[in-house]
């Protein structure tokens, strides 16, 4: 069966023919390839066509496809048990990994999905400080929970407004919007909703509108706002946890969240999300405190494996953050040497084994300089790109994800097929 043939069966059962709306191609045109295997850093499709794979699921195969170590793991664990719904020590090792490796997580909770996390901890930070308003930044993703899917109202001083149909009014109302890298928009919503915020939810390196990095002194001016207010500082990790180094973006800059959230590497691939930070904040959280949150999959020994094994090999293996950097540095070196040779302005952003190429003369530093890409030209150049064999995320506004399975090689044969695109597009 053919991707087209798979896709025209899958779009009468399932809504848009997608469990999940990026995947559906609707931002780059053309029709979803179907996988059909993975290995290392390349995937296969229905039809056996090879791709060097620049997705990795969005972020959790930062090992590269089914990595021995895991499966083996996986595998070990099913022959005792998929599932108990009761506590396991896996668990416990988990929990105890995940603070050992990250310096500001005191206390963890395992979730079965990043958007689960970032409601969770939201839920934990209102239930902490009493109060009901949380900032979130334009552009910046946490998932699919209500309160987030909200956009900026009239003007960013006003509360925010559902920016999906189905989101209440009333959901939306306490979500303040801020602009990603304006410390002063923060500043404001502060001023104008005194003591009435509970926190700041930030991703420190926002990869959900491509890829766009913090400007010095901005996570650290978030820092003094929400000490000088009262209000808890939240960094999504969900992509940059275990991915920025062992201690994801909190260690690269040096900053110290009150709680942090997870996904997509923590679970190896299995689905996986945690919350955790400061053990006062967390203490809040039932049984312990009355925060209520609970889950039928949370903890799940089978991913708990995967995570676990992932986990201790990024964590005994640290040549593999600069062996990510280095292919990360290659390629946006050589894309920004394409693009010069032949003329062209494109904004490439990156850091570590995370980067973007966005289509405009623009820097990008923020939601609004992202959105100046021009988007038919990406899905040109996405197309392009697919046809000979690189899978990239089908949308200008998602990050390029680098493994450790990817060899220079790999990234110097796609700098050659970009090459191809301009010179015969541009
Ligand atoms: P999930 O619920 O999809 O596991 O995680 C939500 C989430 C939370 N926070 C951040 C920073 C995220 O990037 C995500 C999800 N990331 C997207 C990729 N941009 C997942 C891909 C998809 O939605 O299909």
């Amino acid at each position: 069966m053919k991707s087209k043939e798979l896709f025209e069966r899958a779009i009468k059962t399932m809504p848009g023919g997608v469990n999940s709306p990026v995947r559906a191609f609707g931002a780059v045109g053309g029709q979803p390839v179907f996988i059909e295997s993975a290995k290392g850093q390349y995937i296969y499709d229905v039809s056996g066509k090879e791709y060097i794979d620049y997705v990795g699921s969005w972020g959790p195969m930062i090992l590269g496809h089914n990595d021995e170590r895991v499966v083996e793991a996986v595998v070990k664990q099913m022959q005792k048990g998929i599932s108990y719904g009761a506590p396991s020590e896996l668990e416990v090792e988990m929990a105890e990994l995940m603070i050992d490796m990250v310096p500001s997580l005191e206390m963890v909770r395992m979730v079965n999905s990043g958007t689960e996390a970032v409601m969770s901890a939201i839920r934990a930070a209102r239930g902490f400080t009493g109060r009901d308003k949380i900032i979130k930044f334009e552009g910046c993703y946490h998932g699919h929970a209500d309160a987030l899917l909200v956009k900026a109202g009239s003007g960013v001083m006003t509360a925010g407004v559902p920016d999906s149909s189905g989101v209440p009014e009333g959901c939306a109302k306490d979500t303040l919007i801020a602009e990603y890298n304006n410390i002063q928009s923060v500043e404001c919503l502060f001023d104008k909703n005194y003591n009435e915020i509970a926190c700041v939810i930030v991703e420190p390196v926002a990869a959900n509108m491509g890829l766009v990095l913090p400007k010095t002194g901005f996570l650290e001016g978030l820092r003094k706002l929400c000490d000088k207010n009262g209000a808890l500082l939240i960094f999504d990790e969900v992509i940059t946890g275990f991915r920025l180094g062992a201690q994801g973006a909190a260690g690269y800059y040096g900053i110290k969240p009150d709680l942090s959230t997870y996904g997509k590497i923590i679970g190896g691939g299995m689905p996986v999300g945690a919350y955790g930070g400061r053990k006062d904040i967390m203490s809040v959280v039932a049984p312990l405190g009355n925060v209520y949150q609970a889950g039928t999959l949370s903890g799940n020994p089978v991913a708990m494996c995967a995570g676990i094994t992932q986990l201790k090999i990024l964590k005994e293996s640290p040549e593999i953050y600069t062996h990510l950097d280095n292919l990360g540095e290659r390629f946006r070196q050589g894309v920004r040497a394409l693009f010069k040779k032949y003329g062209k302005k494109v904004w490439v952003s990156g850091i570590g084994s995370l980067s973007c190429i966005y289509f405009t003369e623009n820097e990008v530093c923020d939601y609004r300089t992202a959105k100046t890409s021009d988007t038919k030209t990406f899905a040109k150049y996405f197309l392009h790109m697919l046809d000979r064999g690189n899978y990239f995320g089908p949308s200008q506004f998602e990050a390029i994800f680098i493994s450790a399975a990817h060899t220079m090689e790999n990234i110097d044969k796609t700098l050659g097929d970009i090459e191809a695109y301009i010179d015969v597009n541009i």
